[in-house]
């Protein structure tokens, strides 16, 4: 068989199974295009698409604006290295730095090389800016995070199947509980601290939305005693939580796509995922002047980190999430949406527990987290034409592109219902 010729679902189940690492245990669904907040599958059969490859596809698949921009720098130039200039890097980094409302850009490509970008940069800065002695630098994480899958950052995890026997593990990391500003203060004293690693909703702990002021606390504390904040907006970023950024809390602000000058501004904030609309793997680490100069040639790098064809493509992603106005309508359809999650707890027994902000949303399942009903329901749901997954058992994240409308958002409620109600009889 040619492998150019389609194959059925079954088929190419087999060969990811006989020829791939088994690392994943996808939903049994083999996708082969996507357009906007649907996608199809090899037997034809149309879908809702409620995970967004994780959050990476905000502006949905495919989009029109972003494809043409990766068509138009694909025929002229797509990779030179940073050995030499190119002409697409510096008009980026302008328009992200602005974007976002920082001095610099450090352009990497997937999520954990930012992260780990990240990590080197507040340790860099702790030795030279703050003073901290040789090798003793440590940066404070949170239980139950999630920022990747290198060595150093599933040292920062405590979850035993992404760490079990990978080690020795980095040192220097403490990890105190999430939402706990006293246990926070308490490891603050540490003056060999260098930064506190946070996401402003945990994703994969079950869309974790922590009180209203923690991350702003959290935030001041950090100020207090010259510690750098990070914020891995990796999966919450750009547009995801109904503002721009999530650490820009419940900041009343008109324009939900502003950068200006929120409640939080992260001393270093980590991008990904959505940054290139999930056309491309780009990830970025923003920071004013007197953070990013620490860094220096030599220190830090990518074959790939900046290319010109990334930089096209996430200039056109951003472009759309402006120009669709892609926060208020998560921030809309995300009120709608949890509204009438809500309504179900009522209706059946089946759901505990709803929460999320803007378009990043999860439903716990009232069952055990070694049980199968999430799953299943997932099943079922994909029956009924929607996609989304399960994450620790017993919950289901719901997370679609932000380009979806009312209509479609309304439709996929009556399916979610739909397919819920069935299950529960
Ligand atoms: C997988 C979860 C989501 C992230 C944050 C960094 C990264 C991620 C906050 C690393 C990546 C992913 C990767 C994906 C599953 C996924 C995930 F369920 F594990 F938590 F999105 F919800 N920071 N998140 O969420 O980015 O290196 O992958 O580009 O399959 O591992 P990456």
């Amino acid at each position: 068989m040619s492998v150019l010729e389609r194959i059925t679902s079954e088929d190419a189940i087999a060969l990811e199974k006989k020829y791939g690492a088994q690392n994943y245990h996808p939903l049994p669904v083999v996708l082969s295009r996507g357009e906007g907040v649907f996608v199809w599958d090899v037997e034809g059969k149309k879908y809702y698409d409620f995970l967004s490859a994780y959050s990476a596809m905000n502006q949905g698949h495919c989009h029109p604006k972003i494809i043409a921009a990766l068509k138009q720098q694909a025929e002229n130039l797509t990779l030179t290295s940073r050995a030499f200039y190119n002409d697409m890097l510096g008009i980026y980094e302008k328009y992200v730095t602005e974007f976002f409302g920082f001095d610099k850009v450090l352009p990497m490509n997937t999520g954990a090389e930012a992260v780990e970008t990240a990590i080197k940069l507040a340790r860099k800065w702790g030795y030279e800016k703050k003073g901290i002695h040789s090798n003793q630098a440590k940066i404070i994480v949170c239980q139950n995070n999630f920022h990747g899958r290198t060595i150093t950052i599933i040292s920062a995890s405590n979850d035993p199947i992404a760490t079990e026997n990978f080690g020795p593990y980095t040192p220097g990391i403490i990890s105190i509980r999430y939402n706990d500003i006293n246990a926070l203060r308490e490891v603050l004293q540490d003056e060999n601290v260098a930064a506190f690693l946070v996401e402003p909703i945990q994703g994969e702990a079950g869309v974790y939305v922590p009180d209203d002021d923690y991350i702003k606390e959290a935030y001041s504390l950090c100020k207090e005693k010259n510690v750098l904040f990070i914020a891995d907006e990796v999966q919450t970023g750009i547009a995801r939580t109904g503002r721009l950024l999530a650490s820009c809390g419940n900041c009343s602000c008109a324009d939900k796509n502003c950068s200006g000058t929120p409640e939080v501004k992260p001393d270093i904030l980590i991008l990904g995922k959505a940054i290139s609309g999930g056309v491309l793997p780009v990830s970025a680490v923003l920071a004013n002047d007197d953070i990013m100069e620490v860094i220096r040639p030599g220190n830090h790098g990518s074959t790939f980190g900046g290319n010109p064809l990334s930089c096209a493509v996430a200039m056109a992603a951003l472009e759309v999430v402006r120009e669709e106005r892609l926060a208020e309508n998560a921030d809309y359809l995300g009120q709608i949406f949890r509204d009438r999650m809500e309504g179900l707890i009522e209706k059946t027994s089946l759901v505990n527990l709803v929460r999320g902000k803007g378009l990043l949303n999860a439903i716990v399942i009232n069952d055990t987290e070694d049980s199968s009903t999430a799953w299943d329901i997932c099943m079922a749901l994909k029956e009924n034409g929607l996609l989304a997954k399960p994450t620790h058992g017993n919950i289901i994240r719901f997370a679609p592109p932000l380009v979806m409308t009312e209509e479609e958002m309304l439709d996929c409620i009556s399916i979610i219902e739909k397919t819920l109600m069935e299950f529960d009889n």
